[in-house]
């Protein structure tokens, strides 16, 4: 299709920094790389200070800018606002989206509490226009992922036993690493658990097809109080002298059982000094195990019980050739990979299901099922990991 020949698509961006700069870089890059079906223009980039906002419209590639994010729901070159924001904002900014008509990407976790999923999923049901509300678990567009969910899908992992899934990071462990919105309950409503925790719920119910019922948790804070920070550039910042609480869990354990009769077991911490972004899944079932980790993310390994003892073993599967997810339009293969690219496929899924009329995914609903695995896992560690039922609809 000629370029002129597609719709354009407004998008109007909300939050500028780490994950803003992650998007800006995939609404960049997708109509670069992939054939697209519509063509995203970024529109406006919204932030509160007016000076940053204007250097950080400059720097990342956008047309103009605001400062308040109502403007962009008034524009009429805004066709989706894409929320970069901490999540306690997303529910009055996504909900107020919706209603002007206006389609939502929305940063995970959806949101703070469940009360507020519910009320952005409803949104999302009952939106006028035709518009479309996706949340940004990127996880699922890293091709390894993407795989991994065909395999089980295709039957070869057989009957899931086991889900074995840790998100390892280590950028708190210093005790004098300042505080920053993520350790501050009313700004991000939970700690690892919704910051880096929500992810592997979500990964493994994406790859597994399969839903948490049940959870036995264990939250817990090491460090009570750290230095004030000054500036912040990703996630970390300058220390002054001033010094604040931190209100978040440190780090989240849970069991967990799902529908299908597979188990689990869940660890989320950002105090596991040396890994750096180490999310690590395993599944095992009757026909065969996947494995993944993305420090090494162009790689999955699979183990094919069928094969027999004698040659069987690990297999690792270099994700890279154009057979795989989203391959075929970047590089040959074995030139791998990074972080950004599944920012990138996740702009590129998102058009193509508003140009088929379809429900993008992960949606708002997807979203919610994470917040009631969170929600229940707060309750159970509240409850001396009492047993705790996921609710449902
Ligand atoms: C910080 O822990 C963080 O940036 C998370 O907020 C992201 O969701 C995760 O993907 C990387 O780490």
């Amino acid at each position: 299709m000629a370029e002129q020949e597609v719709p354009r698509l407004g998008v109007g961006m909300v939050g500028y920094a780490f994950m803003g700069a992650a998007h800006s870089q995939a609404w960049r890059v997708a109509p670069r790389f992939f054939t697209l079906p519509m063509r995203p223009e970024m529109t406006a980039v919204c932030g509160r200070n007016g000076p940053a906002v204007e250097e950080a419209a400059a720097r990342l590639g956008w047309a103009s800018w605001e400062t308040d994010w109502r403007r962009l729901l008034e524009r009429d070159d805004v066709d989706l606002l894409d929320v970069c924001t901490p999540g306690n904002t997303h529910a009055e900014i996504a909900i107020a989206a919706l209603a002007a008509g206006k389609h939502v990407l929305c940063e995970k976790p959806l949101a703070n509490t469940v009360a507020e999923a519910e009320a952005m999923t409803r949104a999302a049901a009952s939106a006028p226009n035709g518009a479309k509300a996706m949340v940004g678990f990127t996880y699922r567009r890293v091709p390894a992922i993407a795989l991994a969910r065909q395999i089980v899908a295709e039957g070869r992992i057989g009957t899931l036993r086991h889900v074995r899934a840790q998100y390892l990071q280590d950028w708190i462990a210093d005790e004098q690493a300042p505080l920053s919105w993520r350790l501050d309950r009313e700004v991000a409503g939970s700690g690892s658990l919704g910051d880096i925790g929500a992810h592997i719920v979500d990964l493994t119910q994406f790859i597994t097809g399969d839903r948490i019922t049940g959870v036995s948790g264990l939250l817990e804070t090491f460090v009570h109080e750290r230095p004030v920070a000054s500036e912040f550039s990703g996630l970390h910042g300058s220390a002054g002298a001033e010094r604040g609480p931190v209100t978040v869990d440190d780090a989240a354990v849970f069991m967990a059982r799902f529908a299908g009769g597979a188990i689990g077991t869940f660890e989320a911490t950002r105090f596991a000094w040396g890994r750096k972004n180490a999310i690590r899944i395993e599944i095992n079932g009757s026909r065969g195990s996947l494995a993944f980790d993305f420090e090494d993310m162009n790689v999955l390994h699979y183990f094919d019980a069928t094969e027999g003892s004698r040659l069987g073993g690990f297999r690792r599967i270099m994700v890279t050739e154009p057979e795989h997810p989203y391959i075929a339009a970047w590089w040959p293969a074995g030139h791998v990979l990074g972080y950004e690219h599944a920012f990138t496929h996740q702009v590129v899924d998102l058009i193509g299901a508003l140009v088929a009329g379809e429900q993008p995914t992960p949606s708002f609903a997807d979203g919610l099922a994470v917040q009631r695995v969170l929600d229940a896992v707060e309750r159970s560690a509240a409850a001396d990991s009492t047993w705790t039922l996921v609710a449902t609809d």
